[in-house]
Order: structure tokens, then sequence, then C-alpha cells
């Protein structure tokens, strides 16, 4: 029995994505035959109403040295956190205050903070060798381990912590919400982005889920689980970053029992029982099986752009090859001369998609789809997307 990472209440299954590799884990030739492979499905708690996955890898078989994602690869994104931090700087942010990001990766975030007390958190060499190049201080461990409690100077120092794509993928919950309430300002808040998972569903964007996505947010578990730790959604706001994210502005609870706003969006996101979520199970079994039809159909080879995390878990729940998409374009030097987790699809360098004039191209990375439309109309090409409904 699979128990919940939130309050132990027996979990219901209503997912199975079959045995999946690390989805970030691009490998050279020699490494296929000693790659892992993990049961990937996805769980709903009854009782706090968290959705999560089962079996996953410890954290430091996949942020590592070699963690191949960078937030600077994308333009769009790039842009989202200059305004993002604009915003902070506007509203939240004292000209003498402090700010912590937990997961800041290559730094893209908090580049825009070098003149305030700041930290990143991330246990990714590969990332905070970068952050670090650019002139921000980086705690290079896991937030969760950083022992708050015992450091009196971080005590209530925080006015502002931030997390974008970072707080689903950390499996210790409970430790992160107890290192954030010890360390946010009386008056402090924390701001949380994530890929949310009404938008997933909408979407059919079963692609988000793989073994780094530990938890899908809703506004009813993550309500549930601050609660634990007298902290409470005050605000939130939905983004189309990701193909559709929550924001939420966290803050210590208050005295005041509840916040219409948060009570109502529960109730209008509708994701608090179970079959709402086998549906989607159903549904996604559809999607993948016409995606892999539709392939087939064209009888003729077929490219990919963007090796993507997402794209680990649709090739390999397809089962998708070489003999189908032939390679995938990336700009990430780490990924090119590699090859595609499980799946084994050579990943060569963006820089020659423009010589290649395969006219059926599968855009793995759709999140990105208006920076990549408006990159690559030089050319038509028939863009296949491998999720249903998206973007
Ligand atoms: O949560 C996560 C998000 C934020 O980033 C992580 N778990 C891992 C990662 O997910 P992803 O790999 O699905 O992210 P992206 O941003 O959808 O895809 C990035 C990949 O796409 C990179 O390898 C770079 C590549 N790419 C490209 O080749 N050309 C991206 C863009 C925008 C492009 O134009
Ligand atoms: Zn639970």
């Amino acid at each position: 029995m699979m128990k919940c990472r939130v309050c132990e209440t027996d979990c219901k299954m209503f997912l199975d994505l079959g045995w999946q590799p690390i989805a970030n884990n691009f490998i050279a030739r020699d490494q296929f035959p000693s790659e892992p492979f993990y049961h990937l499905q996805v769980f709903f708690c009854p009782s706090c109403f968290t959705v999560q996955l089962g079996e996953c890898p410890e954290g430091r078989g996949v942020f590592n040295e070699n963690y191949p994602f960078f937030t600077g690869t994308s333009q769009g994104m790039i842009k989202h956190f200059v305004q993002f931090s604009e915003l902070i700087k506007e509203k939240y942010l004292p000209a003498n205050g402090t700010i912590m990001e937990i997961g800041s990766n290559d730094g893209t975030f908090l580049e825009h903070f070098k003149n305030w007390e700041h930290m990143g958190f991330d246990p990714s060499e590969s990332v905070t060798r970068v952050a670090r190049s650019k002139g921000i201080s980086v705690y290079p461990k896991p937030f969760e381990t950083f022992p708050a409690k015992d450091s009196k100077r971080w005590h209530g120092a925080t006015d502002v912590f931030i997390s974008a794509n970072t707080f689903a993928h950390i499996p210790d919950r409970h430790g992160v919400l107890r290192n954030i309430k010890i360390m946010l300002a009386q008056g402090g808040v924390w701001i949380n982005e994530e890929p949310y998972l009404r938008s997933i569903i909408d979407k059919l964007a079963y692609d988000q889920i793989y073994n780094e996505h530990i938890f899908y947010t809703s506004i009813a578990s993550m309500r549930n689980a601050l609660n634990m730790h007298h902290l409470e959604i005050i605000d939130f706001e939905i983004l189309p970053t990701h193909g559709g994210s929550i924001r939420y502005f966290i803050g210590h609870k208050r005295a005041e029992d509840s916040n219409g706003k948060i009570d109502q969006a529960v109730e209008h996101e509708g994701l608090n029982s179970f079959d709402v979520f086998q549906h989607f199970g159903q549904a996604v079994q559809r999607c993948a099986t016409e995606f892999k039809k539709n392939l087939l159909a064209l009888k003729r080879p077929v490219v990919g752009y963007g090796a993507a995390a997402k794209s680990t878990t649709v090739l390999n729940y397809c089962d998708i090859g070489p003999d189908i998409v032939s390679k995938i374009y990336d700009t990430t030097p780490e990924k090119q001369g590699k090859f595609s987790p499980g799946k084994h699809i050579p990943v060569v360098s963006y820089s020659q998609f423009a010589e290649d004039d395969t006219p059926d191209v599968v855009l793995f990375v759709w999140n990105h789809g208006r920076e990549i439309y408006d990159k690559e109309r030089y050319r038509t090409r028939n863009w296949l997307l491998p999720v249903g409904g998206a973007a």
C-alpha cells in the first residue's frame, strides 16, 4: 500500500505509466546496460487530496553534477523571470530585505537580486556552477536539509521566499514547510509557482508526469499541507507558463478562519474526488494510443524538437523509439551527442535543424510553442503535439 507523503493515509492509484527511466538521464551508449527504471504510478490521497507518485529514485540519483536542465534555455522563461522579479521589487521586497530561492538552478531569477541579501538553494552542481559564476550565493544542498532551527541568524529573517517549479520536486514536503515556517519573516511571503493539476487534466498534459515531479498541485491539497504548518494561501493567480501554472502567495496563518477566494477556488477546481482522476487516467491511455497511431500513419521519418524531461514519459509510455522518431534537436550542449532515456533516440544539436527539411516535427516542448513557432516561421512544418489538446 502506498502511504500519502503528507498525511500517511492509504492512497489510491489512478494512472500507471509503466516502467520509466529517470526523465533527464540522457546517456551515452556505454551506459545503456546499467540504465535504471522505476515504476511510474500516480496516486490520489482521499484524505488530504494530494496527488503524488509512488516509487521514485532517490534525490542524488537525479539532482547531481549531471543534471542537464538549465532554466535559461528558454527566452520566454527568461522574460517571465524578469517580470516576476519586477513584481517582487515593486510589491514585496523591502530595499534592505532578504530573498531566498528554493531550487535556484542557473540563477535566471536570482541574478536580478544580487544587490539584496539573498541565497539560492540547489543540490545540482551542474546548475549551481552557472549561478555562482553570475555572482549569486548558493547553498549547494537540498533546502529541506538546511539546519534552519539551529541557525538563529535565519529565524524569521526572510522577507520573500520564491520557488518556481521546485516544490513539486521535493519528496520531503514537511521538511520544506518546516524550514519555511522558521525562516519566513512576520508579514513575509512565500511565492510558489508550478504546473497546475487542473491544467494538466484539462490539456491532457500527462507528459508533466515523470520522476522529478513527485507532487501535482491543487489548491485543495496545498491548503491542507500548509495548514499542518500554520501557513496559508493568501492569494493565487493562474499563469500560462509550462502549459498552465498556478502561483501561490503564502504567509503565516492569520487569525481569520477562512479566505473566501480560496474556499471558492477549492470548490471550483473540483480536484478532491477520485472519479476525476480515474477519468483522466482513461483519457491518457486514449491520447497515447491516438498519438502513436498518427505517427505510424505518416509512414515517413519524423524528428523531435526539444529533448525535454516531458518527452521521456511520452516516448516510453507510447513505446516510440528511433525507428519512429529518428532524432531530437535540442539547444542544451549537455544533452547533445547523448541518447534519450529509455528509448535511446539520438539527441542532436539544434544548430543542424535549419538544414533538416523533414516536414513532420514532434514539438516535445509544446509549452514553449509561441516562442518556437515564431523562431521557426521561416519554414513550413507539420508540427505534431505529443499530448492532447495542448497549446
Ligand atoms: O520542472 C521542470 C521544468 C521547469 O523544466 C524540470 N523538472 C525539468 C524541466 O522540464 P522540461 O525538460 O520538460 O522543460 P522545458 O523547458 O519544456 O524543455 C527544455 C528543453 O527544451 C531543454 O533541453 C532545451 C530545449 N529547448 C530547445 O531545444 N529549443 C527549449 C526551447 C525553448 C527551444 O527553443
Ligand atoms: Zn494525504
